[in-house]
């Protein structure tokens, strides 16, 4: 059942909005393990952890030309055509993302500019479990071709008999990921960031996960591999008046639920006629979603406010920072416009989380665990690094040298002053 806090007073509401903590600290210390022995034997380890975990012995990770069209074969026209029109609106969205920025002239003879580098090898990684997540690969793989990165690398668990789901291995080969591995959790992650004699290092690694993956995903770091941004649980809040419909809102609400037990939805309305039909409209569609049993456990986490004004709405989302906010009110587009911190956000009545989880053209890949107050979803940029140039004439040199020198010598540094005095011959 859905809670339903009434007014709640300002002051409590840091509290009400906690997520449910993730205590990592119980499997660091298998999780360094895991990471420490893939480190150190590579593939034997990724071997001996995939028997271990998924419960499968794969004597070759890497997933051969002959899988890859057979698993195309498997996969039926319309959910092809239904990923290739997610495709196409997800490169229309990101290709307007590639801006070239301009060379400045800061002063005569001064010009400096910043130049978007691809990183060169990049990991995606993609969970497997109870539902195979291949909008994901859309997610990462399509920026990450886009901007030119040259490796592309996937890791995701086999199941029980060695395989990737074919929608998994179909899309992958869409959005052209050049090679794809049978290698999961933590040990898969640990290639990726070492590589080992079959699965090739990566310089950046992107994709959801459980703790296992999170956690090693944070512990990779430390060895300076980057990652796309610490993952928690997926979350929605829906922001309502009563222009919105209990029935639709409730979808949402579920739509989140259903990606796991931990998940979170929270529904935040100015409207008691709302929060009362929501909680009716949850048990009646949640009675027959095939994950219930997630569904179920997700909701009992989940929280409805009931909040005077749209005003005090506001403030308790920006507080929230949710990862989706869904927009349920008349004036949607002036809302949206006071929210400070969210990952995407969805306006009016007919714009479902969904729709941006899969097709629309958005990315799905965004700061959970209150980060939206001062990370960014995943974009074209994630997948670049950014370089500065600058050259300078004669002229330009002689007209900011002595601005340089001066403040060389003010912070005692010779030397700097230096290379500019050479120069100019003072
Ligand atoms: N809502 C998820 C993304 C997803 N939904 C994938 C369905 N498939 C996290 O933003
Ligand atoms: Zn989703």
């Amino acid at each position: 059942m859905l809670v339903l806090y009434e007014y709640p007073e300002k002051k409590a509401w840091k509290k009400l909005l906690l997520r449910p903590v993730l205590d990592n600290s119980s499997l660091e210390a298998s999780v360094a393990n895991i990471v420490k022995e893939v480190k150190k034997s590579g593939d034997e380890a990724v071997r001996r952890f995939t028997s271990m975990f998924d419960k499968v012995s794969v004597s070759n990770f890497k997933v051969s030309a002959e899988e890859i069209s057979e698993a195309c074969d498997l996969v039926d026209d319309n959910l092809k055509n239904a990923i290739l029109q997610a495709k196409e609106n997800i490169e229309k969205f990101h290709r307007a993302q590639l801006k070239m920025e301009e060379r400045v002239e800061t002063m005569p003879g001064v010009q400096c500019w910043r130049k978007s580098v691809p990183i060169e090898k990049v990991g995606l990684y993609i969970p497997g479990g109870s539902a195979p997540l291949f909008s994901t690969i859309l997610m990462l793989g399509i920026p990450a071709k886009m901007v030119g990165c040259k490796e592309i690398i996937l890791c995701s668990p086999p199941n029980k008999e060695g395989k990737l789901h074919p929608a998994i291995l179909y899309a992958a080969h869409l959005v052209g990921v050049t090679q794809i591995f049978k290698a999961g959790g933590a040990q898969g992650i640990a290639a990726l960031a070492f590589g080992t004699a079959t699965i090739p290092q990566v310089y950046k690694i992107f994709g959801p996960g459980n703790q296992y993956v999170t956690c090693a995903k944070q512990l990779v770091q430390k060895d300076g591999v980057a990652i796309d941004m610490p993952a928690g649980p997926s979350e929605v809040a829906v922001l309502a008046d009563d222009t919105a419909n209990a029935a639709f809102v409730a979808a949402d609400l579920l739509s989140q639920a259903e990606h796991g037990n931990d998940s979170q939805a929270i529904l935040v309305t100015t409207s008691a006629a709302l929060a009362s039909e929501t909680k009716v409209e949850v048990e009646r569609q949640l009675a027959v979603l095939p994950r219930k049993n997630i569904a179920t456990i997700a909701i009992q986490n989940s929280k409805i406010f009931l909040v005077k004004t749209i005003r005090e709405g506001i403030e308790l989302i920006n507080e929230y920072a949710p990862e989706h906010l869904i927009i349920s009110c008349a004036d949607d587009e002036k809302i949206g416009d006071e929210i400070i911190n969210a990952g995407s956000i969805f306006l009016g009545n007919y714009s479902p989380e969904s729709v941006g989880d899969y097709a629309s053209g958005t990315n799905h890949t965004l700061p959970t665990n209150g980060y939206a107050k001062a990370y960014s979803g995943v974009s074209v940029d994630s997948f670049v690094k950014k370089i500065t140039y600058q050259k300078l004439s004669k002229v330009g040199l002689e007209g900011i040298g002595g601005t340089v020198e001066i403040m060389a010598e003010a912070e005692g540094l010779q030397a700097h002053k230096n290379a500019v005095s050479i120069r100019l011959c003072n």
